[in-house]
């Protein structure tokens, strides 16, 4: 307790120590203890990479960027690829030649990926062969001119007319390594990740995120492992997408950094997910709720299929304590562990501790973190005791400095103090376990991805016969919520509702479908400053 901040809780674990060094060198820092060892393997194909082949392939790649394209800090370059093994050689390699990298995700339609090259004034992009089309297209709406790197999934695969071949890029062969420039007055606080999230509100935002907040993050995520759970080697199959950033940080940088083996999937397919657990021997594993019920229901992945499989983590959408309890039912032998989090944090803010049986917490808050909750009606920003609930609100050193070029959104986003502001509501317990509540914040989650709602409101608004529409969140069974719209049609207009979610489906990814429905309205109920009352839409619209 202080009064300035009321209550407030503490991590039970020692302080991290903040690492000040390039990103790069961070996950390279204990590589030679298993260079020789796979450091990524594709699961479709079987092509891999060692340790070594995937650190020199990155530097190389740094070369180039630098000496072909003249790209140096502070350019950005973009990564539009589905999970493989030549994503950490893309990223690493980006950010030892001194850029930032924005993520974009490899299944968004064209629109949605110039939005994100606008945004970012990314400088470069590295695509896959099947999604060079829709990264020429998004350049084109753009506006912009930008090479355009392709990866091959093999050596026999054609490249596109105008793309630049990514296995030239990343090759060893005639490679000056001492041509490559340190970036001048870098420092660990520079932006080495520009993920987008919509935060609390609106449309979405670049996350500004330094080599120090991922670095840190990394260190927080590894203390708060059981010591076993992260061996060298453990193989572990990466299906969450690398564009997000519990795919970036916990699953790609933070093993990479440990020797782990990755086992990588381009999407996540029933048949090729069990090969990852048996023929490729899964160990670890991090996953989200919908495929932590798949691996419960499906009746060909048994518990001997997945023998090797001893941790599993779950995060980024809330899981039942029941759909815990039935997972381990069925595979007694693996420890199951939560995590919570938001790409504003890099993203840990909370990871269950060893010997954990408190299903229904997402645990405690690792190194160097604080948190308070603060009362959702309070005056005041102090926080509140235990078994209160109010809005989680948190800081330490995984914590993004703040959204890129949007000083509104800063504002809105954290408290004084630097308390950055979740957007959940939350209590804590005497023993400092967290228990998320609730999302008082706009967004909707379909299978741990993020769908903000302004997103699809403004793709609806866009369409001839609607003259209003406000989106919201309603509970679906697999994949814990679906998008609804309210719509109002403009006069003497008619349309179905088959019609309109058409319409969306054709202009988003398809995790942003209106899946939930589509229900027509008189008015869209709003406050006097014309602010949607989403909290009405939820009471009056969820049936
Ligand atoms: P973003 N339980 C309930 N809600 C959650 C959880 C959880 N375990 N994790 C994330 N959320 C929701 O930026 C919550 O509303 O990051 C939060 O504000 O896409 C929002 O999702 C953030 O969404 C891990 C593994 C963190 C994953 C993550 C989350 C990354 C998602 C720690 O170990």
């Amino acid at each position: 307790y202080n009064a300035e901040d009321g209550y407030y809780k503490t991590s039970p674990y020692d302080p991290i120590k903040i690492k000040n060094v390039p990103l790069h060198e961070y996950v390279w820092r204990d590589f030679k203890k298993w260079e020789n060892s796979t450091a990524a393997v594709c699961v479709i194909t079987d092509r891999q990479y060692t340790y070594a082949q995937l650190r020199d392939a990155s530097a190389a790649f740094a070369v180039r960027l630098q000496t072909k394209f003249k790209l140096f800090k502070p350019d950005i370059l973009a990564i539009c690829l589905p999970n493989m093994p030549e994503y950490p050689i893309a990223a690493l390699g980006a950010i030892e030649a001194g850029l930032a990298v924005t993520t974009i995700n490899p299944i968004y339609t064209p629109d949605e990926i110039s939005r994100q090259l606008t945004f970012s004034n990314a400088k470069f992009l590295v695509g896959s062969v099947p999604g060079y089309a829709a990264l020429r297209e998004a350049c084109q709406l753009a506006g912009k001119q930008i090479p355009i790197a392709v990866v091959r999934s093999s050596e026999t695969e054609l490249l596109p007319a105008g793309a630049i071949d990514f296995f030239e890029l990343i090759s060893t062969e005639n490679v000056r390594y001492d041509e490559l420039c340190p970036p001048k007055d870098a420092t660990p606080d520079d932006m080495v990740f520009l993920p987008f999230s919509s935060g609390t509100t609106g449309l979405p935002k670049g996350v500004v995120l330094s080599h120090n907040n991922i670095s840190s993050n990394c260190e927080q995520i590894e203390d708060a492992l059981p010591i076993d759970s992260l061996q060298f080697q453990d193989t572990l199959p990466a299906v969450l997408p690398f564009f997000h950033i519990y795919g970036l940080t916990v699953v790609m940088l933070s093993k990479l950094g440990k020797g782990a083996r990755l086992a990588t999937l381009p999407a996540f397919k029933p048949d090729d997910f069990i090969k990852a657990l048996d023929t490729y021997k899964g160990s670890i594993l991090n996953l989200v709720p919908p495929i932590a019920l798949f691996m419960i229901n499906h009746p060909k992945l048994t518990k001997d299929l997945a023998s090797a499989l001893r941790v599993v983590m779950s995060g980024a959408a809330p899981i039942g304590q029941n759909d815990v309890e039935r997972f381990l039912q069925k595979f007694p032998n693996t420890r199951f562990m939560q995590g919570y989090g938001m790409t504003e944090a890099s993203p840990v803010i909370l990871m269950t501790p060893e010997g954990n049986t408190r299903y229904a917490s997402t645990g405690v808050l690792p190194g160097s973190t604080e948190a308070k909750i603060v009362p959702l009606d309070a005056t005041d920003l102090k926080g509140v005791g235990a078994r209160m609930t109010g809005e989680l609100c948190v800081r330490g050193p995984q914590v993004m400095s703040g959204y890129l070029n949007n000083p509104e959104a800063n504002e809105l986003t954290f408290f004084p103090g630097k308390w950055l502001r979740t957007g959940d509501v939350a209590f804590f317990d005497e023993d400092g376990y967290f228990y998320i509540t609730d999302r008082m914040k706009e967004l909707i989650k379909v299978k741990g991805f993020q769908v903000p709602p302004a997103e699809l409101e403004a793709v609806l608004r866009d369409h001839p016969k609607i003259l209003e529409a406000a989106v919201f969140g309603i509970p679906h069974e697999l994949n814990g919520e679906a998008p609804r719209a309210i719509v109002v049609l403009r006069q003497n207009e008619t349309a179905t509702a088959e019609e309109i979610a058409a319409y969306v489906a054709e202009r988003v990814a398809h995790y942003k479908k209106l899946e939930g429905g589509v229900i027509f309205v008189d008015e869209v109920p709003k406050n006097p400053t014309g602010k949607i009352l989403r909290k009405d839409l939820k009471e009056k619209y969820s049936d």
